[in-house]
């Protein structure tokens, strides 16, 4: 085993090298020889100045996230920054790859800071559902001034290291040879006797906010606008805040104090859950080392419209070009026109450069002849959802496609397996089930099919990952993981209304929860013709949404479905609704009453969470965590609840069974009747990680 902390020197120069694979995380096998060889570091007079490097393919990435919530051995990471700004002689964090959380806060307990050109730097404890806990909160201000070290900590997202030095964070930035130029930046402090503050004595940047508490209070509203429902945002903001308000040690104190609170809550358990359920999403049984991932160098698309215009856009965004198939040219001018606007939008908005639009547009090849799709490597179909277009799509893939080239639908239903025996390499099939808008959503449903090779899926993975998505493997079925609970927890939406209860009350109890909005939002938004559609061609009926459809109101794009939007957009509560929802409860002679928040909860999650049992029973995920992965990332599943079977567990299994036995007694409908796998680990008070894999395996 490589020793995790090594002292070398050069000249007077102490070299100490952190080596913790694969981030370095500060775990306590790091902490404990780091905090010592400091100690003896310090209190050498031989040594005229150190630097603070790090092994491998980054600097120190933070904490070692897993041993949040088990008892802390000392020393603790604060002890470790506290060592360092005692030095009396001059410390350096020479730093690349990123330095995250816990790692910046190390790299701030010293003097200087260093960077590789490519390095990045944040404080991205709040997706954790923390706050900065090793004084991020105290020093960060301090160097870039408490307005911009508010946006990095509440947001949590990284800057680059030329943002870095303009803000005063890191003191020079290398475009080549780090180490050395760092030791060479620590000898020239050496030998010029620099006079050292420590970064907490260093209050300068703070005058101007100290002096106007109320403009920084109006910053604080506005960066906390979008944190609805999560704990963390708000107490990073507190305590940057405190920098302002307290001396150095008591704001540092006072840190500590809400790290711990908001470590030991549900929230943050539930956000360290999907951080390493996203991690486990990406290791799908079945595929190995071995089966390496083919090379995607150019990618297909085959419809123009919103779904595969956004497909095309997230791959060359990733810095893939893509080849934009559409039947006509007219539709591919008008697919290739949105994709133009889009673009433009983005510079108006200042996200994009001028520069940048240009070069993004020219990897976009456009044809309405399926022979350019030849050297592709990878071609997604994303056209009607009917299997005869499928078929005809596929079969004229299959004439044309190179050997190797991988064939993707992105259907969102339809059976891949049935699409896949329409070619003659079915092994070179799969779904890649992206969501709208797909430049947008981070969610990748990636479809195993039966005879899908494992190389193709380790592909599908890494392109995944190359622009930005977050994969997630699942098996066969009607709607695969998502869209198959999304339906159970809609089925009881419109007896919910006849009942008594109605749109805006089952909606606020959604947004309460911390959904981005409620199921008839939803439904408005995705235009209620669609499922009118659907409905009618299976031979079904929903009294309400029929009924709203007959009227033309099919949701947003029409100005009213379950709600009113007189701007277009913000759902106001129509009373003809109301009277027509009591008019069909009439009709089917329903008595309306009371509905409370906890049926309506047990009505639409429980199924949803039941429907979730199933898909794991059946195989269709290979574990509870990947239908977590799923719904925080493709359906705004609150983050802070850490998804279905993680809220699910926390409800408590046995409760859960138990209403559900209870719906179903009252109702007799199968969403309620509790699956086998649920009956099983409530009975044994199992929870689901404890589940078996299977088909997605
Ligand atoms: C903190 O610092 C608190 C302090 O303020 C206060 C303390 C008192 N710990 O993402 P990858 C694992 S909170 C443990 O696939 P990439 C990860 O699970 C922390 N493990 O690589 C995975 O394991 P496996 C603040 C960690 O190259 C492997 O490393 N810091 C940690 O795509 C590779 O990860 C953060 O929130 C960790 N801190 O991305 C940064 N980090 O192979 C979290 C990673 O078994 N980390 N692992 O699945 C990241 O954002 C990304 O990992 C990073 C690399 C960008 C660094």
């Amino acid at each position: 085993m490589t020793q995790s902390v090594t002292v070398t020197r050069n000249g007077g120069v102490a070299i100490v090298t952190l080596d913790n694979p694969p981030v370095n995380a500060m775990s306590f096998h790091v902490r404990e020889p780091l905090q010592k060889a400091l100690l003896k570091l310090r209190d050498d007079d031989s040594v005229e100045a150190l630097v603070l490097t790090c092994a491998g393919r980054t600097f120190v990435a933070g904490a070692d996230i897993t041993e949040f919530g088990k008892p802390v051995q000392r020393p603790h990471l604060p002890d470790l920054i506290e060592t360092l700004e005692t030095f009396e002689k001059p410390t350096v964090a020479a730093i690349h790859g990123t330095a995250l959380g816990g790692g910046l806060e190390l790299a701030m307990g010293c003097h200087f800071r260093v960077a590789d050109r490519g390095a990045k730097f944040g404080l991205p404890e709040v997706k954790l559902g923390l706050l900065p806990g090793a004084g991020g909160t105290q020093r960060l201000p301090r160097l870039v001034g408490p307005s911009k070290a508010l946006k990095m900590i509440v947001s949590g997202n990284p800057i680059s290291a030329a943002e870095a030095h303009k803000d005063g964070l890191v003191d020079a930035v290398f475009d080549s040879d780090l180490l050395a130029n760092a030791i060479d930046f620590a000898h020239d402090l050496a030998a010029r006797g620099t006079i050292l503050a420590p970064v907490s004595v260093r209050d300068e940047k703070l005058a101007a906010a100290r002096a106007d508490l109320a403009g920084f209070d109006a910053e604080i509203a506005e960066a906390l606008k979008k944190s609805r429902g999560l704990d963390a945002p708000a107490t990073c903001a507190r305590s940057v805040r405190n920098a302002l308000t307290m001396g150095f040690g008591e704001a540092l104190a006072t840190e500590r104090n809400y790290f711990f609170e908001l470590v030991l809550g549900d929230q943050s358990r539930a956000q360290r859950h999907l951080f390493f359920a996203e991690r486990e999403a990406a290791k799908v049984p079945g595929v190995g080392k071995g089966d390496r991932p083919r090379k995607i160098a150019r990618v297909g698309v085959i419809g123009a419209g919103t779904m595969g215009g956004g497909i095309s856009m997230s791959f060359v965004n990733g810095g893939i070009p893509v080849t934009l198939l559409e039947m006509t040219d007219e539709a591919l001018q008008r697919g290739l026109g949105v994709i133009a606007k889009n673009y433009a939008i983005s510079v108006s908005r200042g996200s994009l450069t001028e520069e940048a639009k240009t070069k993004r547009l020219a990897m976009f090849t456009g044809t309405t002849d399926y022979a350019d799709l030849a050297d592709c490597d990878l071609i997604i179909e994303a056209v009607f959802e009917e299997m005869a277009v499928k078929k005809e799509v596929f079969g004229k893939l299959d004439a044309v496609a190179k050997p190797g080239a991988i064939l993707a639908s992105n259907t969102s239903y339809l059976d891949v397996n049935e699409i896949a025996a329409f070619t003659a390499r079915p092994s070179d099939v799969l779904g890649m089930h992206f969501f709208s808008p797909a430049n947008v959503m981070k969610l990748l449903e990636i479809v195993r099919g039966e005879k899908t090779a494992p190389d193709v899926l380790a592909t599908a993975i890494a392109v995944a990952k190359t622009i930005g998505k977050v994969p997630v493997v699942v098996g066969v079925c009607h709607g695969f993981v998502g869209n198959r609970m999304l339906g159970a927890r809609g089925a009881e939406a419109e007896d919910l209304l006849l009942e008594g209860a109605t749109p805006a009350q089952v909606d606020k109890v959604f947004t309460d929860f911390g959904w981005p909005m409620g199921t008839y939002q939803m439904w408005d938004l995705a235009g209620l013709d669609i499922g009118w559609r659907t409905r009618k061609s299976l031979g079904k009926t929903a009294a309400i949404g029929d009924a709203l459809c007959e009227q033309g109101r099919f949701g947003q794009k029409t100005g009213k479905g379950f709600y009113l939007y007189p701007d277009g957009r913000t759902p106001v509560t129509d009373p003809e609704v109301e009277a027509l929802i009591e008019a069909k409860a009439r009709e089917k002679g329903v008595n309306r009453r009371t509905i409370s928040t906890d049926e309506i909860m047990e009505r639409t999650m429980y199924p949803m969470i039941n429907e979730g049992a199933r898909i794991l029973e059946e195989g269709i995920a290979a574990r509870s965590s990947d239908i977590d992965t799923v719904w925080a990332n493709g359906y705004g599943f609150p983050v802070g609840q850490g998804g279905p079977m993680f809220w699910a567990e926390l409800v408590g299994l046995p409760k859960i069974v138990e209403r559900l036995e209870y719906w179903h007694g009252r109702t007799g409908k199968e969403v309620y009747n509790p699956s086998t796998l649920l009956r099983q680990l409530a009975e044994n008070g199992a929870g689901f990680s404890s589940t078996a894999k299977g088909k997605a395996a």
